[in-house]
């Protein structure tokens, strides 16, 4: 579907949609390409596309016998992460997108980057992505369309969304679509700038083609834009994995957990129990963003908007995400991994040696000297629907009823394994206190604590002292809101180890929820939370240290004092804005921890 970038009129044979069509011709005015695709999301459209960049070298062909249909991309070196100093939320007023975002002004925003987009895309060809959000014929899917000068971010787009006819067949006439503009520019840092404009529902990104800046249905639209849309529409856009869990009787009770970037999301969601035989098993229903709706009968309910997962390769192996390496064996994307010398893709922590000749993400011959042969963010991108977990209702345009919120992060000292929030509002006070250690998912440094409410920090596209009020205004609306937990598979001991298994073995701390949801399970009141009483998780045939299960289901007062004074700091850039709900949790924690 091949066209001159002329009128609105030679267009419409691919859409009847005049705001559609006039959006997609002042964005070729703009950035003048030499022709325009219209992505029809058909199978043929992706196979030419792989084609065309494994013909222009974009895209390298691994083994087709082990990994049929599998691809692998190296960007440049210097666009390799989400860039959060370079991202920024473009409203009227600074306060709305408050002290948690970088924020310019939108006429400021559209004068320093329009001049980017003038005739960026001359002589390239200009990809028009129509994507569907959601499960098809779902009340909670939206549509966005991206255009965009990549292949590589069209054809990731094809795995990540539902492209195509799906989409403008929900958008209809509608003018109800979210608008992306991307281009990868020279991929200089220094002119790179992911804007979003959350008053006109727009979205502009230049200078990068990595997968959290670049495909615009992730983190731009479903978290951001949606974030902003779910404020106003009284829902809510968040950065969660949604599993489901069955318990021997074949019952499925679905949790949806917000865990920050790199911080074994995936991993959960795709968890081969370590309980399976007697009949606990995890079904997948999304791995990284949930939208969450209140239905008619006030129960929260949640949809995955994506179709593909956008994973992190580092860690994943047979041994720790079976599903996962099953998932990834085909059809499958690859960014900044190493290739063996047979063609088959390598990372740290595969579960196999490096072999002799590893090539490393850079392309050149590897050496152990050199350090890491596969980019710690290195990624997959893969089918949702070829994952052997995925949950027969993933699809579901209803949406999966939620029975427990989980936040998690990575914290190797102070945060228990697992502990039960009193309350909606005093879960909503821990998730918006969320520590957690920085991860190579954004540039920056690692292993660093800051602040993450509800693992949203980077993606909240709005002032997140509103951002707690909404999530409090919602809990009085559910009929039962969900039980929140905090979880915390990542405490190390002195010697740097980790205390907890985690992995498959996790499926015993999701027992315990599962039994607290039921109105079951040992418990105990503390200052900070309930914790599971000593024997109230099974821990039977697990090697743990001695005294391992106390370390991990205790309180340590002098250091949670220490984090009530961090969670303060953070909290007074709010000002008045913080509800005092917030303040009050945090007052009472105190003077708990104080007692
Ligand atoms: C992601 C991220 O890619 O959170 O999911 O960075
Ligand atoms: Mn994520």
């Amino acid at each position: 579907m091949r066209s001159k970038p002329e009128s609105i009129k030679e267009q419409s044979a691919v859409t009847e949609n005049i705001d559609l069509l006039r959006w997609v011709d002042d964005t070729a005015r703009l950035t003048k390409p030499a022709s325009i695709h219209w992505c029809d999301g058909t199978q043929g459209e992706y196979d030419s596309f792989i084609h065309q960049m494994l013909k222009d070298g974009t895209l390298v062909e691994l083994n087709q016998k082990s990994h049929p249909n599998c691809y692998l991309h190296r960007s440049r070196a210097n666009d390799v992460a989400r860039t959060e100093s370079l991202t920024f939320i473009c409203t009227r007023d600074k306060e709305t997108a408050g002290p948690n975002n970088n924020w310019m002004s939108p006429p400021a925003a559209k004068e320093r980057v329009g001049k980017l987009f003038d005739g960026c895309m001359r002589g390239r060809t200009m990809y028009v992505i129509p994507y569907l959000m959601g499960p098809p014929g779902s009340p909670y899917s939206k549509v966005g369309v991206e255009v965009t000068d990549s292949l590589y971010v069209a054809a990731s787009m094809h795995i990540m969304t539902r492209v195509g006819n799906v989409a403008l067949q929900h958008l209809r006439t509608s003018h109800d679509f979210v608008p992306g503009l991307h281009s990868t520019g020279d991929l200089s840092p220094d002119r790179r700038f992911i804007l979003h404009f959350p008053e006109e529902k727009l979205i502009w990104s230049f200078g990068s083609g990595y997968g959290g800046n670049a495909l615009l249905g992730k983190k731009c639209f479903a978290l951001r834009i949606a974030s902003c849309l779910a404020l106003r529409e009284g829902w809510m856009a968040e950065h969660m994995l949604v599993i489901g869990l069955e318990d021997p009787s074949g019952q499925v009770t679905y949790m949806a957990g917000a865990f920050p970037s790199a911080s074994g999301k995936t991993n959960l969601a795709m968890m081969v129990s370590a309980m399976q035989d007697e009949g606990y098993k995890v079904w997948t229903v999304g791995d990284d963003i949930a939208w969450l709706h209140i239905d008619a009968d006030g129960q929260l309910r949640a949809i995955n908007p994506e179709a593909g997962f956008f994973g992190v390769a580092p860690g994943t192996s047979f041994a720790t995400n079976p599903i996962a390496m099953e998932t990834i064996r085909r059809n499958t994307i690859y960014t900044n991994v190493a290739v063996t010398p047979a063609g088959e893709p390598w990372w740290e922590e595969i579960g196999s040696e490096p072999p002799e000749g590893l090539i490393d993400w850079k392309g050149s011959q590897w050496s152990k000297v050199e350090g890491k042969a596969a980019h710690p963010n290195s990624r997959f991108t893969a089918p949702a629907g070829q994952c052997p977990s995925i949950s027969p209702r993933w699809e579901d345009p209803r949406g999966v009823p939620i029975s427990a919120i989980l936040w998690g992060s990575r914290r190797s000292t102070l945060v228990p394994l697992v502990m039960q929030a009193f309350d909606w509002q005093h879960g909503v006070f821990l998730g918006s206190g969320m520590g957690a250690e920085t991860t190579a998912a954004a540039t920056g440094t690692v292993g660093v604590v800051r602040r993450d409410p509800m693992a949203m920090l980077p993606f909240c596209g709005y002032n997140m002292a509103d951002y707690f009020a909404h999530w409090l205004k919602i809990g009085q609306q559910l009929k039962r809101p969900p039980l929140i937990f905090r979880v915390n598979w990542f405490r190390k001991d002195q010697n740097g180890n980790f205390v907890w298994p985690g992995y498959g073995e996790n499926i015993r701390v999701l027992r315990w929820i599962l039994e607290r949801i039921r109105g079951a399970g040992g418990a105990r009141e503390t200052a900070i939370a309930y914790l599971p009483t000593p024997n109230a998780i099974n821990t039977e045939g697990l090697a743990l240290a001695p005294g391992a299960m106390e370390d991990l289901t205790s309180v340590d007062r002098s250091g949670w004092l220490n984090g009530v004074k961090e969670m303060e700091k953070f909290y007074v850039q709010f000002g008045d804005r913080l509800p005092s709900e917030i303040w009050n949790e945090h007052r009472k924690l105190r003077s708990r921890l104080e007692a």
